[in-house]
């Protein structure tokens, strides 16, 4: 077996016993009926960052298994608009689907003299029975009138949930009517929460919708020549900012950041820049792609979560620019920030060197903290993503071979053209020779199996019982993962690193925000209080389950 198993840390669990990837993925699937065994079969696979195997990615998970999946409306509304903070979101549907979405915590923004800040509201259409039967169309149509009436914003995005989708209403027509009535830009998603197997179905509608409504409504010269767009980036924690102030001091303008901490202006503006940059591949690919052919702006794939990837990706954009000044200030920043990175980096490696850990979080991050991991020394045994596709795994290459299934198709793809007056190519043809002579690589997203340990096991769509299965056999130090599964990760003796919002920490980007997850994963993975956990396969006896006797009945 390819992974050597140091000796566990601050876990009490006792040392791993030797299982193979192989192993470990039979002892996963021997619990599951024929049919389900089947499917998860195509989910779950020993890597070979070689030749990386064929994943059954983005297909619908199986009714009973315990997902961490979210709906399609999550994606769009929660995920890839929702962080806009000065345009106004109405849910049209049940209260609680926007108030699952409410932007508590999540997403923040500091909004500057002048401009508004919504994020803090949560507006809905509250529909009730009789909407559902006589339809709700004049109860939204009312709802953006009180809107614009109470907050004036420029814009107002509606959001279909599942009961408006099987009832038929048109927000669509809805949105029409009321924007020739109130004159600002209101616009639809049919988001609804069933259209896809996961919330990506919803970031594909999103990027459309934002797409068709908002991007290249207003042209605008750009002085700086470095001037770029940050696309995948949702401010969790504050990590745009973090992103935003290194670029900055590097010389390097962001328009947008598509879309943390953002602006419906920034938006309208930032067709106007000479790069796209993305992080999250798997949430804005679709709009990468669609400036590239509508606009001509080139982009390429960045990573700006881990100490050595964020030098990488400062220095590749660089690169592009094909400017010494500016590559000499890059090298300059990334000097600075390192000898601040670096020792506590040093630091923190000499206590956690060795150790394991699994990351199981929505479409990047379970890839992109990899490297904050290796930073400091630590190897990542198992790795997936809730909801990506066979291209976020194993690399563009793959694209070409993704068969289109009914799921998919359901989701519009948009015929975009090069725009007669607007397209313009970034950089010359003699910049671009001179850039593929050198290697450099635009589209380029290789995934994440080339990036991890032959042997490690990567599981799409991760069950609790193969999570479970994973940490009896296993025993990772620390599991990056969501709320859904955190208590239950700890309950067996490992701490679980919250990646979706972050709990109350972060930021994690750029420089400051790495020193500050190795210190936080130090903390986790060395601490004693996971010594007091037993495991429940370690425990003799079950917990005690409250039995109702006679007497406690008749107590009631
Ligand atoms: Fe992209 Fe995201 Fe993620 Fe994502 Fe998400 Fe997210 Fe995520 Mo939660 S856009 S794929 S749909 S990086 S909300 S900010 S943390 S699952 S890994």
């Amino acid at each position: 077996m390819d992974i050597d198993f140091p000796p566990t840390g601050g876990n009490t669990l006792p040392p791993p016993e030797g299982m193979t990837a192989s192993e470990l993925r039979d002892e996963m699937l021997k619990a599951y009926p024929v049919k389900t065994l089947r499917k998860r079969a195509k989910q779950i696979l020993p890597n070979d960052p070689d030749s990386p195997p064929e994943i059954g990615a983005n297909s619908r998970t199986i009714p009973g298994i315990l997902t961490q999946r979210g709906c399609t409306y999550a994606g769009c509304r929660g995920v890839v608009i929702g962080p806009i903070h000065d345009i106004v979101h109405i849910t049209h549907g049940p209260v609680g689907c926007s108030y699952y979405s409410w932007m508590t915590r999540r997403n923040l923004a500091r909004p500057k003299p002048g401009q508004a800040n919504f994020l803090q509201y949560c507006m809905t259409t509250d529909m009730q029975e009789d909407n559902i039967v006589f339809g709700g169309e004049k109860r939204l149509a009312a709802a953006i009138r009180e809107a614009y009436e109470l907050f004036h914003p420029k814009a107002i995005a509606v959001y279909a949930t599942c009961p408006v989708g099987l009832i038929g209403d048109d927000i669509h027509s809805v949105c029409r009517i009321a924007k020739e009535e109130l004159g600002i830009n209101i616009f639809g998603f049919s988001c609804e929460g069933y259209k896809g197997v996961s919330q990506s179905a919803g970031h594909h509608i999103a990027n459309n919708g934002v797409f068709k409504h908002m991007v290249g409504l207003v042209d605008e010269p750009v002085e700086n020549p470095f001037t770029i767009n940050v696309l995948g980036e949702y401010n969790i924690g504050g990590d745009a900012w973090e992103i935003d102030t290194l670029l900055r001091k590097c010389g390097i303008d962001v328009i947008g950041t598509l879309s943390g901490a953002v602006t419906y202006d920034e938006i309208a503006r930032c067709h106007n820049a000479r790069l796209n940059v993305v992080m999250c591949h798997r949430s804005i690919n679709y709009m990468a792609e669609m400036m590239e052919v509508k606009f001509g702006i080139p982009w390429f794939k960045v990573n700006f979560i881990g100490a050595d990837s964020t030098a990488k990706s400062l220095r590749k954009i660089a690169q592009y620019f094909d400017n010494k000044k500016l590559t000499d200030r890059v090298e300059e920043v990334i000097a600075q920030e390192m000898a601040v990175v670096r020792p506590v980096r040093d630091d923190v490696k000499t206590r956690c060197i060795g150790k394991r850990a699994a990351l199981f979080v929505g479409g990047s991050r379970a890839h992109h903290y990899q490297d904050l991991f290796s930073d400091i020394g630590m190897e990542t045994v198992s790795a997936g993503y809730e909801f990506a596709h066979r291209d976020d795994y194993e690399g563009r290459a793959v694209l070409p071979t993704i068969k289109v299934d009914a799921d998919s198709r359901n989701i519009e793809e948009l015929k975009v053209e090069p725009d007669p007056e607007r397209f313009q190519p970034r950089i010359s043809d003699k910049v671009r020779s001179k850039l593929t002579k050198e290697g450099f690589t635009f589209h380029d997203y290789e995934g994440m199996m080339r990036d991890m340990k032959k042997e490690s096991l990567i599981i799409d769509d991760i069950s609790h019982h193969e999570l479970e299965k994973l940490i009896e056999h296993w025993k990772p130090h620390v599991i990056a993962s969501g709320i859904k599964d955190k208590y239950v990760i700890e309950k067996m003796g490992v701490p679980c690193k919250q990646l979706h919002n972050y709990d109350y920490g972060g930021p994690y980007a750029a420089f400051t925000g790495a020193a500050n997850f190795y210190r936080e994963i130090d903390r986790m993975v060395n601490s004693p209080v996971w010594n007091y956990v037993t495991p429940p396969w370690l425990k003799k006896t079950p917990d005690a389950v409250p039995v109702e006797t006679e007497e406690a009945v008749a107590a009631h």
